[in-house]
């Protein structure tokens, strides 16, 4: 008997007592917006209800970035699936320069939801995996009206996180904080189906994820960590590493949720007066508890990423998670080395 989204979720807070009625709507309209995005992906250049889905849209996100069109029209399947359901005070997203309030016409909730809408986009057009990234806090300022800086959590604060991955699957993997399920999407029934729950990642890998055309901009700890992967079996690790960088961090990350690994964009030399390429609020934060739930770990290379306060909406962090004593070496030549 297959477990639906649904089911899960009632019997996950009938067991625990995680998952309230307005999260569990929230969740389930999350995955409802995944599933559009999804078919939307999944026409790829045929197009869909949603219009023309390839190409730049003409426009930059707030990182200075070429916005694609599936990317606006992520972010706008999200908005408008989030913002009438009573669950939600505000939303905020990487393709937004400011947080987006639940219209006044709407009643406001206690949630607040961010999301990186469609994440590694560059992918489009050449059929690679991509994915929607999500996370939820409760707006605890008891303030009415809500402000940028009620986003403004650390990770720790988080009370559901997770991503779609469109890929050969469509499968979507939540934690609300007692370990991370999976669910693929059954596109027969148009359901999410539980396929995997209590996700574990071994302690230990051969398999590293990074950009290694940065090499030349790297930090001395980063570069000592990759210089021994590569030695292989003759170096310090007296092992061979194996290498994958697909450049979608959703598709990366659900290597390593599934076979573990260690995934590493680290801060260097290019533009040093940023911490990192990847956000923290809506890429990192979710990423790493989502890994840390599996049993693994995430660090900035010094801190435990879901400790870090937050100071801006957009920031940007440095990033290495996967298999726990992997990140925990990378964090050590940080530290001591
Ligand atoms: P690079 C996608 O643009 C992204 O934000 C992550 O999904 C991915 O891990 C990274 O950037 C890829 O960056 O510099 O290798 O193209």
């Amino acid at each position: 008997m297959s477990i639906s989204l649904t089911r899960y979720l009632v019997e996950e807070q009938r067991a625990k007592g995680r998952i309230p009625s307005e999260l569990r709507l929230l969740l389930e309209v999350v995955a409802r917006a995944c599933k559009s995005i999804s078919h939307a992906v999944n026409k790829g250049a045929l197009g869909s209800e949603l219009g023309d889905v390839m190409g730049s849209a003409g426009s930059e996100n707030v990182q200075g970035e070429v916005q694609k069109k599936l990317d606006i029209i992520a972010n706008n399947v999200l908005i408008e699936a989030n913002e009438w359901g009573g669950h939600l005070a505000a939303m905020a997203s990487e393709e937004m320069d400011s947080i987006h309030v639940v219209p006044n016409r709407y009643p406001q909730g206690e949630y607040l939801l961010m999301f990186d809408p469609l994440d590694g986009s560059s992918n489009i057009e050449v059929n690679v995996s991509i994915g929607t990234i999500f996370s939820v806090l409760k707006k605890v300022s008891s303030n009415a009206a809500v402000t940028e800086q009620d986003f403004l959590q650390p990770g720790t604060q988080q009370v559901a996180a997770g991503y779609c991955v469109y890929g050969p699957q469509t499968t979507l993997v939540l934690t609300v904080g007692d370990g991370v399920a999976m669910f693929t999407l059954d596109r027969e029934q148009g359901s999410f189906v539980l396929t995997q729950e209590n996700v574990k990642i071994p302690e230990d890998t051969k398999e590293f994820a990074i950009n290694m055309s940065n090499m030349r901009h790297w930090d001395a700890p980063v570069k000592r960590y990759i210089d021994e992967c590569l030695a292989g079996k003759e170096g310090p690790r007296g092992k061979d590493f194996n290498m994958r960088w697909i450049a979608s961090m959703v598709a990366d990350v659900h290597r390593i949720l599934t076979r573990g690994g260690i995934f590493m964009y680290p801060w260097d030399k290019r533009e040093p007066e940023k911490p990192g390429k990847l956000r923290l609020m809506y890429e990192a934060n979710p990423m790493s508890w989502l890994i840390e739930q599996a049993g693994g770990a995430a660090t900035n290379g010094k801190q435990r990423i879901l400790e870090l306060e937050p100071t801006q909406l957009h920031q940007r962090v440095s990033v290495i998670l996967g298999s726990k004593n992997e990140v925990e070496r990378v964090t050590k030549y940080h530290v001591t080395p």
